[in-house]
């Protein structure tokens, strides 16, 4: 997934609630009821009160993206959890997080985000919890994906764990990748179908999810088609937006949401009674 910058992070404090709002909107779930759904669980099988949350902001590759970790503790702040960012990054930071008492801890470079859970080792990961939250969005979007034929662009991590969750609902998937070879192991691995030309793709699917750092054409989009779009940059023209009945797309809190759940999962679910 195409890394984040600072003109892309910084609206996001600001627009928490409308996001939330859209969501609702969009999918039937707020983003908690999301992020639980994304891993299997109901809000009420968890009890968030009382976890602190440490963010450490990390200055390695390109370094630190300005309102990163703010945006995450905010996200994080929202579902009910209490978060920090550290004073210092790096090492120090996360020798800071520790001694805060922090329960989970988020850290991210360039390649891997991770929020991982104190108490026992545990972590989740940003490609999965993207990927999750996303389908999920799409499934309630959809009333459903069983038996639905959907477009996945991008056969990068996040497409590929997409597809893998998609073809265990029942879903009929198609991907398409820029690379073939990408395209065709996961095609040999989760059995999904591939196409090679992505604007006859497009015109032929109501459901996709487009997890590529790609433009999408608006002239290829279907009348009607629901979006759900982590993929970044933002890939839409003004006609794909005419056309398209739903977009799902935010730069950050649907992923760092269900991976602020997983994480205090392991160590948060309520006991059955
Ligand atoms: O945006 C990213 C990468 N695309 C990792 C995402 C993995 N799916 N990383 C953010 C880097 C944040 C920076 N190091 C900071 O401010 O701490």
């Amino acid at each position: 997934m195409t890394r984040l910058n600072d003109e892309m992070v910084k609206g996001i404090i600001g627009s928490l609630d409308s996001t939330n709002d859209m969501l609702i909107s969009m999918t039937g779930m707020d983003t908690m009821g999301l992020a639980c759904e994304a891993i299997g669980i109901t809000p009420e099988m968890i009890d968030l009160k009382g976890v602190v949350v440490g963010v450490v902001p990390v200055t390695s590759g390109l370094g630190i993206i300005k309102k990163f970790s703010e945006s995450v503790a905010e996200i994080v702040r929202k579902l009910g959890m209490e978060a920090f960012v550290t004073e210092s990054a790096d090492v120090t930071g996360l020798a800071e997080a520790l001694a805060a008492g922090a329960e989970i801890i988020f850290m991210a470079d360039d390649i891997k985000f991770v929020a991982i859970n104190t108490t026992n080792g545990k972590f989740s990961h940003n490609s999965f919890s993207t990927a999750a939250g996303y389908v999920t969005a799409l499934k309630g979007a959809a009333g459903g994906l069983a038996g639905k034929e959907v477009l996945i662009l991008g056969a990068g991590r996040v497409g590929s764990i997409a597809a893998e969750l998609m073809n265990e609902m029942g879903a009929i998937i198609t991907v398409y990748d820029i690379d073939e070879k990408k395209m065709r192991d996961l095609s040999a691995k989760v059995g999904v179908k591939t196409s090679n030309d992505v604007n006859s793709a497009l015109s032929s699917h109501l459901l996709v999810l487009n997890a590529s750092p790609g433009a999408i054409d608006g002239r290829y989009v279907k009348e009607g088609t629901i979006f759900s779009s982590p993929g970044i940059p933002y890939p839409f023209d003004e006609l794909g937006l005419k056309k398209a009945k739903m977009v799902i797309h935010d730069p950050l809190e649907i992923g760092a949401a269900v991976m602020a759940v997983q994480s205090a999962s392991f160590s948060r679910l309520r006991r059955s009674t």
